[in-house]
């Protein structure tokens, strides 16, 4: 079986898209992805899940994790503005310029890894090499088949301006607002570490009868998170390493159920949403993280990544509830991959 799908039409960047892909069904020029199926429908049909106005905040304390995480993630870092001989914190206003006032002031600065806690991942998150163009060579390209060179800016064409496209304002433009479903692998399967398959996954929305919709968010809860908080930002990573169920990025019934179920984005309380496996070097080059090839390269599937979901899930199982508002949105910060989020769940 051929590995592409051969379409192709004006305007397109590309030849052939990945089988299984969705480019350019949204226009040739798309950055949204599945998030266009987010329609004032499913915004009404959302908010209609919000009985008792109970709010939840889905985000961890932007500082944990806690230590460094792959050697290039920090935690975030505070400062005043000003200079350390004149810092604005607690500063009284009062100066030559503006005689006589009462005010004190504060305002600050914070030096960030968008990717360190509670996070987005945009669609410029993760390229792949593939063959778009056709020409028997596979090259470097994002979701919608757009080139690094469209996306990427050159150290002379100002790089601290970020991406040109795919972009994270994209996302925060569209609000994201939804309806979130609750998948409770921590209830079903316990706290350690599990690749959910495809059965466990129709196991889990056959006993809680979830009702997954087109346009709505998948929330995943596996407890890990919250295990994030009680270790109070000293991470023990060989008990980490253990717990945490996520989706098998290998299960191709899996994938599928992704693409055909509707859904807009993947939201989990875990590091990557899908379980990592180490490369073997081993057969043909493959994803390292298949997974996120299929989301964010072929759906055009925002993750979020760190979302701390135990609350949620506890209050509810109570209710023998399983959908919910969800309001997310990522920094309008033009040109960002990720974001941090301080994702909103009302039931
Ligand atoms: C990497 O890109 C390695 O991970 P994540 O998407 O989980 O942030």
């Amino acid at each position: 079986m051929s590995d592409v799908m051969s379409a192709g039409a004006v305007g397109q960047r590309w030849k052939q898209r990945p089988e299984g892909s969705n480019w350019g069904e949204f226009g040739p020029d798309d950055q949204l992805g599945r998030l266009n199926l987010i329609t004032p429908e499913v915004v009404k049909a959302a908010v209609a899940e919000v009985i008792e106005g109970h709010s939840f905040c889905l985000s961890l304390p932007l500082d944990l994790p806690g230590g460094n995480q792959f050697d290039r993630r920090h935690p975030p870092r505070l400062a005043p503005t000003g200079t350390a001989d004149d810092p604005h914190m607690h500063r009284h206003a009062e100066s030559e310029r503006w005689p006589n006032v009462t005010d004190y002031i504060c305002d600050d600065v914070v030096t960030m890894v968008l990717q360190y806690s509670t996070q987005w991942d945009s669609l410029c998150h993760h390229g792949y090499l593939f063959d778009a163009d056709g020409d028997g060579v596979e090259e470097p390209v994002y979701y919608n088949g757009w080139r690094p060179q469209e996306i990427f800016r050159g150290p002379d064409e100002e790089p601290e301006k970020g991406v040109r496209r795919l972009g994270i304002e994209n996302m925060a433009v569209k609000g994201i607002q939804t309806r979130g479903v609750m998948f409770d692998f921590h209830r079903h399967f316990g706290p350690g570490r599990r690749a959910v398959s495809y059965d466990d996954l129709m196991q889990v929305i056959e006993v809680d009868a979830i009702d997954v919709r087109r346009g709505d968010m998948m929330c995943l809860h596996s407890g890990y998170a919250q295990t994030i908080i009680e270790m109070a930002g000293q991470p023990d990573l060989s008990r980490l390493r253990l717990l945490g169920a996520e989706l098998d990025g290998l299960d191709q019934r899996l994938l599928r159920w992704i693409d055909e179920s509707g859904i807009v984005a993947i939201a989990a309380d875990t590091v990557a949403v899908e379980t990592f496996r180490r490369p073997t070097g081993e057969g043909p080059r493959k994803a390292l993280m298949p997974l996120h090839e299929h989301c964010l390269f072929k759906l055009g599937m925002p993750l979020g990544e760190y979302w701390w979901m135990t609350p949620l899930a506890a209050a509810l199982a109570e209710r023998k509830r399983t959908a919910f508002l969800v309001t997310a949105p990522p920094l309008r910060l033009p040109g960002a991959v990720g974001s941090p989020v301080t994702p909103i769940a009302t039931i």
